[in-house]
């Protein structure tokens, strides 16, 4: 298949620092030969924020979501995949903006909930209200100004292998109408959920972000929580999604490669990405 990556080699206002490095190390670590070695025809892009924006980190993130979303949409009209690699998981709103659909449905896997807003933070991450913004429940207006953008409705998000959680966070979340699948029980439970009317056979929107796995199987940044998925698990899982879903983007996020000393979470997202790919075709 067609596919364009999308790299955005940005972290909280930074550029290629902590997980902004992450895209450039996939790359460079042979990311676009792989997939073409897998048959696929690979074209990459970067994205980076408007240098005029470069003043102040929430309107800088959405800035670059603009950015994104123009990307995303051309790749959409020249029958590309939208392959997104990135340092931030607030990306994910340039690419449902790109995709501009209010019937998308998501699979979001985290180590977090990253439905966060404003008024439940405790570490003020704007990363960990990623998920918030997305399905519109905050920084509405800053969201709105994204072109494309639609949120995306709770009931058509799941959300895989979330574990550490704010307090308040875990409240919302509780309260919401999100799907959720504990690590653990991927298998059965991710399978029974995507066969339900409501996902299978829809147009879905694939969230990797790789802190989902387990600090047994390698450290992926400095948010990494205990009680993960192993990758084998988020292969497996990528796998029932292509077979249940059609899907029409994908991004792999987080990866801060300082933290990556033995090198096995690059290896992962390589072949994570393969897999993608493989089952997106
Ligand atoms: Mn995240």
């Amino acid at each position: 298949m067609k596919i364009r990556v999308i790299s955005v080699p940005y972290d909280s206002g930074h550029l290629r620092a902590r997980m902004g490095a992450g895209p450039d190390r996939l790359l460079s670590a042979g990311l676009a030969d792989r997939l073409q070695s897998g048959g696929h025809q690979v074209r990459v892009e970067e994205c980076a924020p408007p240098k005029a924006a470069l003043h102040a980190e929430v309107s800088t993130a959405f800035a670059l979501n603009h950015v994104i979303s123009a990307q995303v949409r051309e790749a959409v009209a020249t029958r590309e995949l939208p392959l997104v690699l990135a340092g931030n998981c607030i990306t994910s709103v340039g690419v449902l903006a790109g995709l501009s659909s209010e019937q998308m449905r998501v699979v979001w896997f985290d180590a977090h909930g990253d439905f966060n807003t404003p008024e439940t933070t405790i570490g003020g991450f704007l990363d960990g209200m990623a998920l918030s913004i997305a399905t519109g429940n905050c920084w509405t207006q800053l969201a709105s100004r994204v072109s494309g953008f639609r949120a995306v409705q709770e009931k058509n998000v799941v959300l895989v292998g979330a574990r550490d959680l704010d307090p308040m966070e875990a409240e919302l979340l509780a309260g919401s109408a999100i799907n959720r699948v504990a690590a653990g029980e991927t298998g059965d439970s991710l399978d029974a959920l995507l066969q339900d009317s409501a996902f299978s056979g829809a147009d879905v929107y694939v969230h990797v972000d790789l802190d989902v796995i387990d600090p047994s199987e390698g450290r992926v940044n400095q948010f990494a929580a205990e009680g993960g998925l192993s990758v084998q698990d988020v292969e497996s899982a990528l796998r029932v999604i292509g077979t249940r879903c059609r899907i029409r983007a994908a991004s792999v996020t987080a990866y801060d490669p300082s933290y990556d000393v033995d090198g096995r979470i690059c290896d992962a997202a390589l072949r994570l990405i393969e897999v993608i790919a493989e089952v997106a075709s």
